[in-house]
């Protein structure tokens, strides 16, 4: 593996190469799709930095597919992904958290073999008070025959991913990306302007040392998620609890568990039947990652990335993290799958 010398660094670039010619088949094109991926986030990265100064926060009238109010920097960072990916000629369309339909290459672009899927900014009701956001983005083969994206080519179960990763804009901006070989985390150097390996090959510890879950759905959940979340608190017998940290902005709350070790728990609840994240902007990448990174995700009774995808913005509970946490969740919600 390339490591930092005295007087070279490790790039994103230079190591997405060094990945690449472990595949005498690749082409480059997924290399071409992460190397403006990280050129995005960089754009993004700068976007939420000046946001305080520039006086473009805010939430626009619109209101996005979810029926959430939109924020303007959710607005430019969808954007800012769909024109640096869209003349490339490595995708057939992409797939917005924020936009209700496939996204389809301009005709005057030249089309290729790949779907992206993203979540420009994960988070979004935090950008007005600080708080770190983040970006999402799974990448799968297209499947369908034809020039252009289908939207058969996007619900493909999350096994099928060839790539995902997130961005995270905290105290730095770091993007962690897998291509089933680890999973590998790069900060960006301001100076440079270059997301720099930080943290080859990550592994999440296996047991928990966090757990991050909005208790204040508690009187909405199922009894078996009741009885998992005490247990996890340390308040049945034999276990100890776990630390509450949950900052309500999925990237960050995943990012420490990746790190530090942790379960981030959205469970089903009455006000959202189905669980509130979506399958293919949030939970299939972040399962991807956490699989790689020995770790587990699962719906309540599923692997996350065995769930068959019948809608683009469709949502699913998620339990992700360290694996004898999830192991815990698979026993105790067992068939029932925490739907309330
Ligand atoms: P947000 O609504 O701010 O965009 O996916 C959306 C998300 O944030 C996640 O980032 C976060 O983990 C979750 O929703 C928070 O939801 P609750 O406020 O219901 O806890």
């Amino acid at each position: 593996m390339v490591r930092h010398t005295a007087t070279s660094v490790v790039t994103i670039e230079r190591y997405i190469i060094e990945q690449e010619r472990l595949h005498p088949e690749a082409t480059g094109e997924l290399s071409g799709i992460l190397y403006d991926l990280a050129l995005a986030a960089k754009m993004i990265a700068m976007k939420v930095r000046s946001a305080g100064l520039a006086d473009i926060i805010g939430a626009l009238e619109s209101e996005n597919v979810q029926g959430e109010v939109q924020q303007k920097l959710d607005v430019l960072s969808n954007e800012i992904i769909v024109k640096a990916l869209d003349h490339g000629g490595r995708l057939c369309a992409m797939a917005s958290e924020e936009e209700p339909d496939i996204i389809q290459i301009p005709d005057k672009f030249r089309c290729g073999k790949y779907c992206l899927m993203f979540d420009p900014l994960d988070g979004s009701s935090n950008i007005d008070v600080n708080v770190p956001v983040g970006t999402i983005f799974s990448v799968v083969q297209k499947v369908t025959p034809g020039r252009h994206g289908e939207l058969r080519d996007f619900l493909q179960p999350g096994i099928k991913q060839v790539a995902a990763g997130y961005v995270i804009y905290g105290s730095s901006t770091m993007l962690v990306y897998t291509t089933g070989q680890g999973a590998h985390g790069f900060t960006l150097d301001p100076a440079l302007g270059e997301f720099l390996l930080s943290h080859p090959d990550i592994r999440i510890p296996e047991k928990a040392r966090y757990l991050s879950v909005n208790d204040s759905y508690e009187t909405m959940w199922t009894d078996e998620v009741v009885e998992l979340m005490k247990m996890y608190k340390g308040q049945t017998a034999g276990r100890k609890a776990l630390n509450g940290r949950y900052v309500g902005s999925l990237v960050a709350d995943f990012h420490r568990n990746l790190l530090g070790g942790g379960l981030f728990a959205y469970p089903a609840n009455q006000k959202s039947p189905k669980g509130k994240l979506r399958l293919l902007y949030e939970a299939n990448p972040l399962a991807f990652i956490v699989e790689q990174a020995g770790g587990g995700a699962i719906d309540g009774n599923k692997r996350i990335l065995d769930v068959q995808p019948t809608e683009l913005h469709q949502r699913t509970p998620l339990y992700i993290g360290s694996k004898q946490e999830i192991e815990l969740a698979r026993q105790i919600l067992g068939a029932k799958a925490g739907v309330a």
